[in-house]
């Protein structure tokens, strides 16, 4: 039997298995190796109904509207701002993310950098590493309490949710940001970004990126968290002004930042990475064993029930 034709953005190589395991099922075009991506797209356009792809690719405008066929978008992982959904909703194309199974390894991880962040824990690494303790050359200078401190949330989605529930473990008043307020939770609303930035501790950022969210977080919100606040990003870095960031990090007008996403990936500002008082890491968020399998079970749930009966089983539109 001939296997499904299937357009694939870009290797999944943050789970070694996954590009196999699609290739076993389907006859996988691979866009990110040709070297003419438009003749390449006008090549194969008449056989493509559906496109895997990862977050950080995304199906942009220009694919969409390369390939008139096209019936379903299936991604690994829950971010969708790099996907046209305008024009797959204009066109009745579906797609699927990967929700749920990513929650609990991409709210740790934000914890991992809001302790890492109050308590400097990378610091101290680096510190003990030099040799300073054995040495004697220098203190490491005191933390931030985390347990019984004020946790704001912006965006209460899945994930914020597994955020604020940790919260509650640690003791913290827990509130978050929305654009509507949630009747089925226990945290307290605050309907001003401003105000829930001026009344936290820490500051989470679990929404979604896009225009919606550019630069939401900008020099007034990052005053209003101020000196003694930190600021932890595991959503996207277009969330934050980056160089405003940088700017009150180095001169101590924000506390802190534990960061997982940065505004242009994998360039990470030089300028930060000089800084003590940030924590870093590469958008490792649901980078584990347990999570990344899971990923890829969703995105072949949903192919196969796609080329099965032409319905995501995870749709998002
Ligand atoms: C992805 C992510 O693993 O789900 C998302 O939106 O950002 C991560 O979980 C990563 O971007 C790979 O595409």
């Amino acid at each position: 039997m001939t296997k499904p034709l299937l357009l694939q953005i870009g290797s999944f190589n943050g789970h070694a298995p996954a590009d196999g395991e699609l290739a076993s099922r389907y006859e996988i075009l691979q866009y990110w190796k040709a070297t003419d991506k438009a003749a390449f797209l006008r090549e194969h356009a008449a056989g493509i109904e559906a496109v895997a792809t990862t977050a950080n690719l995304g199906c942009s405008t220009e694919i969409i509207a390369a390939l008139p066929k096209l019936r379903a978008i299936c991604t690994w992982g829950v971010g969708y701002d790099k996907i046209d959904l305008d024009s797959a909703a204009a066109r009745k194309i579906q797609v699927s993310t990967t929700p749920d199974v990513l929650n609990d390894c991409v709210a740790d991880i934000a914890w991992g950098l809001l302790l890492a962040c109050a308590r400097n824990i990378g610091w101290g690494d680096r510190f003990v590493r030099a040799n300073h303790w054995e040495n004697k050359t220098g203190t490491l200078p005191l933390g931030a309490r985390v347990s019984g401190k004020k946790l704001g949330i912006v965006g209460l989605g899945r994930i914020g949710e597994a955020i604020a529930r940790r919260g509650l473990g640690f003791d913290m008043q827990v509130s978050y940001h929305n654009r509507k307020a949630r009747t089925d939770v226990p945290y307290t609303y605050q309907a001003s970004l401003l105000e829930l930035a001026r009344e936290s501790d820490f500051l989470v950022l679990a929404t979604v990126g896009g225009p919606s969210t550019k630069h939401l977080v900008n020099t007034e919100i990052m005053q209003a968290l101020g000196p003694n606040g930190r600021l932890i990003n595991i959503a996207r870095g277009s969330v934050i002004d980056e160089p405003a960031m940088v700017r009150m990090l180095a001169s101590g007008e924000l506390g802190g930042a534990g960061l997982d996403v940065f505004e242009n990936e994998p360039k990470v500002p030089d300028q930060l990475k000089q800084l003590d008082n940030v924590v870093l890491m590469p958008h490792v968020a649901s980078a584990t064993h347990e999570t990344r399998r899971a990923m890829t079970d969703c995105v072949l749930e949903n192919l196969q029930s796609f080329f099965a009966n032409g319905k995501l089983v995870t749709p998002l539109i």
